[in-house]
């Protein structure tokens, strides 16, 4: 089983590569912030609730977040057999925490955190390039797309030291093509599963 988390800013490219990872690795993919756009279309109370969070481009409550990841793993148990591919969670250090203490009691804890880092401005150009056909109203607006980009400064980069200090930190370039991108992250993931 491989549990791999993908980390990185808002718009550093983990939708678009988890796509083609979960692909590849025949892996559960879960997206907290698809999970929650999917509730905020379906007008169901949980996307009532977090709606005015994405839309200040805030992070919705922990407590929150643990549940709904809760229930998506639990709702789909029958696929998640070869691993999970995390992207998007943890974003805080009690999401983290949780989420260790979750796996590491069923004895399937995190294998690796794959980071790509990206220059803040060519973060902001291309989330506001999405934001012209997304529909996503935390894409349209730069001062909300800068305060993503505070909120993961302040709340989600201290995690890459407590993943580091855990020896399962690993950064990358996350600029390039999306194949050449891929390409890095494959190459750190296949060592992982051959145990080198
Ligand atoms: P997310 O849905 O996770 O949004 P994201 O950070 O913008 O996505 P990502 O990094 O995946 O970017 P993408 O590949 O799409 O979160 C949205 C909101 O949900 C958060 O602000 C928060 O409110 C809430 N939320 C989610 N999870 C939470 C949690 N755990 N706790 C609390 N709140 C949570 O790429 C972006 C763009 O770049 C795309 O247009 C793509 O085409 C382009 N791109 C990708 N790779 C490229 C490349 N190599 N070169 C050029 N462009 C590229």
């Amino acid at each position: 089983m491989l549990n791999l988390v993908l980390f990185g800013p808002p718009g550093s490219g983990k939708g678009t590569q988890a796509v083609r990872l979960k692909e590849k690795y025949s892996l559960f993919h879960i997206s907290t912030g698809d999970i929650f756009r999917r509730e905020i279309k379906g007008k169901t109370p949980l996307g009532m609730e977090v709606a005015a969070y994405l839309d200040k481009g805030q992070l919705v409550p922990d407590e929150v977040t643990f549940k709904v990841l809760a229930a998506e793993i639990q709702n789909n148990a029958d696929k998640t057999g070869n691993g999970i591919l995390f992207d998007g969670y943890p974003r805080t250090l009690p999401q983290a925490e949780i989420m260790d203490r979750y796996f590491n009691e069923r004895n399937t804890p995190v294998n690796l955190v794959l980071a790509l880092d990206v220059d803040d401005e060519e973060v902001v150009k291309r989330i506001l390039h999405r934001g012209k056909s997304s529909g996503r109203s935390d894409d349209n607006d730069e001062t909300i797309v800068r305060e993503r980009l505070q909120v993961y400064k302040n709340q989600t980069l201290p995690l890459a030291e407590y993943y580091r200090k855990q020896g399962k930190y690993m950064a990358l370039n996350g600029e390039g093509s999306v194949d050449e991108i891929f390409l890095r992250l494959t190459e750190q993931i296949d060592k992982i599963s051959s145990g080198a």
